[in-house]
């Protein structure tokens, strides 16, 4: 087990962001937010973002590996209050770009074990990593690190898809099918997991069965859309509970009207406002980490989607920092 950070960091926060009130904000080397590039992590660093780029894994559409790049280059525009939650997140918060993990393009389980070595660095640092895929397919290598250190951690996942068919093409590992792996290997607690966004046209009527068979809650997107946001979110929260929590948001959880560039779009989604709403209720959770992953920037218009995605990690920075300013500890 790693130390607990938030309790162990002393004083104010070492690392944040360039003041854009004191050099152009599209000026300099782009990291996340124009966070300082840190590699060197310990005490004094509470999370971290961390490319992926790794796109082996992609079944239709490919070029996420270049989703971090474009991440970190739409992050410029990220300010330091959040004002949803009334908190300047880098007062609360030490927070570096550490770079990418280490991947080889067309190898997929080496990729894996370089992954999970990486980040299991990170994370026995005490540090909460947000990653930036990267296909969906980096979810299994980067649960394999999290139950590592934590024991069986509960999935929020944020997505269209299930992502837990067992092979493609009579082969094991692509983005379709980490968390078939993951519940497999027994990295889930999926008793306290849940799936919410998914929609498309599927392969049969069982096909949402799968991971409800696995012990997981799954929301579509029909019956999320009933709900609505607010009781989407309060669903959420009351299956994690009081779990070690990964929350991983595929970008196709999204409309593509708002962001168009990704692997497997699907219509029928979610609005960035609706996205944001259900983030901002999910508070005093206790999470070990999370990924945004599926941005294919060869695809976007606008750079929107690398936009929304920027600003879904500014989302989860925003917890973070509440949980520190409200005294959420890791349990
Ligand atoms: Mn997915």
């Amino acid at each position: 087990m790693t130390k607990d950070r938030k309790t162990t960091r002393q004083g104010p926060p070492k690392y944040g962001p360039a003041d854009s009130m004191v050099t152009p904000r599209f000026s300099g080397v782009r990291t996340y937010a124009r966070l300082p590039h840190v590699v060197d992590i310990g005490q004094d660093v509470d999370v971290a973002v961390i490319g992926v780029p790794f796109d082996t894994g992609g079944t239709y559409r490919v070029g996420a590996r270049f989703g971090p790049e474009h991440i970190r280059s739409a992050s410029a525009l990220m300010r330091p209050y959040h004002y949803a939650s009334h908190v300047a997140v880098f007062e609360q918060l030490s927070v570096v770009d550490y770079g990418d993990l280490p991947v080889v393009p067309g190898y997929i389980e080496e990729s894996q074990r370089r992954i999970t070595k990486a980040l299991l660095e990170v994370l026995r640092a005490g540090v909460i990593p947000i990653d930036l895929g990267g296909d969906h397919s980096i979810a299994l290598p980067e649960l394999r690190a999290f139950a590592e250190v934590n024991g069986k951690v509960a999935l929020i996942q944020l997505d269209s898809h299930s992502d837990t068919n067992s092979a493609y093409f009579d082969l094991p590992h692509t983005h379709g099918t980490p968390i078939f792996h993951a519940v497999k290997e027994g990295l889930i607690d999926t008793s306290h997991s849940i799936q919410v966004g998914l929609r498309g046209p599927i392969y049969s009527e069982r096909e949402y069965e799968i991971p409800r068979e696995m012990g997981m809650d799954v929301v579509t997107a029909i019956d999320a859309h009933e709900l609505g946001m607010a009781a989407v979110a309060d669903r959420i929260a009351a299956r994690v509970g009081n779990s070690k929590v990964f929350l991983s948001f595929d970008i196709d959880f999204i409309d593509p009207a708002y962001a168009p560039a990704t692997g497997t779009p699907e219509i029928g989604g979610f609005t960035t406002w609706e996205a944001q709403s259900i983030l901002r209720r999910l508070g005093g959770i206790n999470y070990v980490g999370f990924d945004v992953v599926e941005v294919i920037p060869e695809y976007d218009v606008a750079e929107n989607t690398s936009f929304v995605a920027a600003n879904v990690v500014y989302e989860f920075l925003a917890l973070l920092a509440r949980n520190r300013r409200d005294g959420v500890t890791k349990g």
